[in-house]
């Protein structure tokens, strides 16, 4: 059996976080594992706010222990992190297990929010985890904090910033979010491996229930990589997923909206 974990933060919602990842394991067929950092809940009686609860750093270790040195893993993500330490732990776990296959999805923001969520956490991520990283995932605005410029507004400015990463250590670079650029008319993601510059398309859905999307599409990747494909293919098939799994998206209340987890499955379109 294919075994992979991801070490992220809950989202009582279900929509996002480490809810998001092991539903999208479970479509690729493989077996999931979660390593919790954070608790993050949303308050229907406050517009939905969220409030971030970490875990103790000793809570976080035991759990790695579990899955890295009591199970193993052929794969590995890294979603919310929240604090120095759980980025240093999970550095050294990843060190000591010299796991080839890991995906740092950088979450710096929830959707909605423009600031990053722990802007100190930037530097030190970059410093210890991207390096590690085979693919890094960042969106448009992590992808302009992790180069240390303004958040791409064009082709040509993800280009520079995924330079810029591959250069400070992740071997392969995949911005998302093109579909985000002024005047775009297809969704597509930029896929860089240090020599060549790929764009991943799919049309541009007309949805805004979009929770979860950063998290599935690392996830997705993951299995993949762990499935044995290389990058590319990874970022390819994980790219369809997510297509399927947004065109199944839906409302779960009033605030937020999930991608349909079974969307691949199911066919949507
Ligand atoms: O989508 C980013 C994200 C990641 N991880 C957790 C979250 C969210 C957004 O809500 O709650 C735990």
């Amino acid at each position: 059996m294919i075994k992979v974990a991801t070490i992220a933060g809950s989202d009582a919602s279900g929509g996002a976080g480490l809810e998001a990842d092991l539903k999208t394991f479970a479509e690729y067929g493989i077996y999931g594992m979660a390593a919790v950092t954070l608790i993050a809940t949303m308050d229907p009686d406050n517009d939905w706010a969220h409030a971030v609860y970490p875990l103790d750093e000793a809570v976080l270790r035991a759990q790695l222990h579990t899955i890295f040195h009591g199970v193993g893993v052929d794969a590995a993500k890294t979603g919310m992190l929240g604090s120095p330490e759980a980025i240093l732990l999970v550095e050294s776990f990843l060190r000591e297990a010299k796991l080839e296959r890991y995906v740092l999805d950088p979450v710096m923001v929830c959707k909605g929010a423009s600031e990053p969520l722990h802007p100190e956490l930037n530097t030190l991520l970059e410093e210890k985890l991207l390096p590690l990283s085979l693919i890094v995932t960042p969106n448009l605005f992590e992808a302009g904090q992790l180069a240390g410029i303004e958040t791409p507004a064009s082709i040509e400015d993800m280009k520079k910033a995924a330079k810029i990463i591959h250069k400070k250590g992740a071997r392969n670079v995949f911005i998302t979010g093109g579909g985000r650029l002024p005047g775009k008319t297809s969704a597509f993601d930029l896929f860089y491996d240090g020599t060549d510059f790929n764009q991943v398309e799919s049309a541009l859905l007309d949805t805004i229930w979009v929770h979860g999307a950063g998290c599935t599409v690392s996830a997705a990747i993951t299995a993949g990589l762990a499935l044995g494909l290389d990058p590319y293919e990874a970022v390819s098939r994980a790219k369809k997923f997510v297509t399927f799994n947004l065109r199944g998206s839906f409302p779960l209340n009033k605030w937020i909206g999930p991608g349909n987890p079974a969307g691949w499955r199911k066919g949507f379109n």
